[in-house]
């Protein structure tokens, strides 16, 4: 088996290193409190003029927090922090440059003015070299012993930092994804109750004149509030157009339909919101009065016997009106319908445009 090359090896490493970078989502943000705190107390604790959060980005050094650092990037070839990742688990410390072999190197490396370095990298849980917490002087130093664990801990609690706010993204993320979730949810939720309304509307109307059709009369008639309307005396108006088939046979069947919707008309002006009113048949309607009295049933049905004679349509049209009065507690509703319905059949026969109120003995 031939050796794999060292340097493909440590480019498949570096792309690794990289996608974990990348996953923080870190690089070009703004600057966050939390690191600038940091960079400010490592300062503090070493007791140096520049200190900073960097991340070695492909070929850049990418500062997220900085003091005594003018630029917010450098080139990762020209930077010491690219060299203190080379080793992730060791802290760089070079106390003077200008005493290491390569000094001329170094100090281009460093920066002009650096004489000393001390950098501590910044790991990925996987033991990834993300970047590097690092401090600078112009004059060589020496760290104490606690200066050193210092810039560690607070190395340390950089990596923290890295892990929280990747974890506040997700959850954040998580979150807003759940709501997303939740949103589309209540939609289809929402049209599927106005497909359910529009079906339902379509299912108890009329299409023609907007009145409830035979299945809205009975839909209704199982509502609560309409049951409970249902246990007093009530009044049914059945409403028959006078010879319909000879206005459609003159006028044509779309002026017939126009006539049917300004009839259904005049009934929805005339009917109090309580009322009831039904396109039955053809050119039949039924009208329910709940808690009415048959001459108040009456005087409802003669005005609106009026109302569709005066009707402005290019042609006359009258109606015949029966009516009966129904007690819930001794008759039943098929009941009520006969003998309105008998009604109306006397008002047809004895002329026609006319109100005829139930006489049948009780
Ligand atoms: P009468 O005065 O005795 O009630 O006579 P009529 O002609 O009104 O009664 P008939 O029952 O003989 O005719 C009803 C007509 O209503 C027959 C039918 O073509 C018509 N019709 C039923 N539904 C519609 C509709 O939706 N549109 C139209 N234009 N006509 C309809
Ligand atoms: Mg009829
Ligand atoms: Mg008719």
């Amino acid at each position: 088996m031939s050796a794999v090359p060292s340097s493909l090896l440590f480019d498949a490493r570096e792309a690794e290193r990289q996608a974990a970078l990348d996953r923080y989502a870190i690089l070009d943000t703004s600057p966050e409190p939390a690191f600038d705190d940091i960079v400010r107390l490592a300062a503090m604790v070493c007791d140096v003029p520049a200190a900073a959060i960097s991340f070695i980005d492909h070929g850049r050094l990418w500062f997220k927090a900085r003091i005594g650092i003018d630029q917010p990037q450098l080139d990762r070839a020209r930077s010491l922090c690219g060299h203190a990742i080379a080793a992730p688990r060791d802290t760089l410390v070079v106390e003077d440059l200008a005493g290491q072999a390569g000094y001329a190197r170094r100090r281009r490396l460093a920066g002009k003015r650096a004489r000393f370095y001390a950098g501590v990298p910044l790991l990925s849980p996987e033991g990834f070299a993300l970047g590097v917490l690092n401090i600078g002087d112009s004059v060589p130093r020496t760290l104490t012993e606690q200066q050193l664990e210092g810039l560690q801990l607070l190395a340390r609690q950089t990596q923290h930092l890295l892990e929280l706010r990747r974890y506040m993204r997700e959850q954040g993320r998580l979150l807003s994804e759940r709501e997303a979730s939740a949103r589309r949810a209540e939609h289809a939720r929402d049209d599927l109750q106005r497909r359910h309304d529009d079906l339902e509307y379509a299912a108890t109307h009329d299409a023609l004149t907007g009145l409830y059709n035979r299945a809205g009369l009975a839909r209704l008639r199982a509502q609560p509030d309409m049951k409970r309307l249902a246990e007093d005396p009530y009044v049914l108006v059945v409403l028959d157009i006078d010879h319909f088939k000879q206005i459609n046979d003159r006028h044509g069947h779309l002026l017939g339909d126009r006539a049917l919707c300004a009839v259904a008309d005049a009934i929805s002006r005339s009917v109090r919101a309580s009322d009831v009113a039904v396109r039955y048949g053809g050119e039949e309607f039924l009208v329910v009065l709940p808690r009415t009295r048959l001459d108040g049933g009456a005087e409802l049905a003669e005005r609106l016997r009026l109302q569709v004679q005066q009707l402005s349509l290019p042609f006359a049209v009258t109606v015949s009106i029966g009516l009966a009065d129904g007690d819930p507690a001794r008759d039943t509703p098929e009941a009520v319908f006969e003998r309105a319905d008998q009604a109306l059949y006397r008002a047809k026969k004895s002329g026609r445009n006319r109100v005829a109120a139930d006489d049948t003995p009780r």
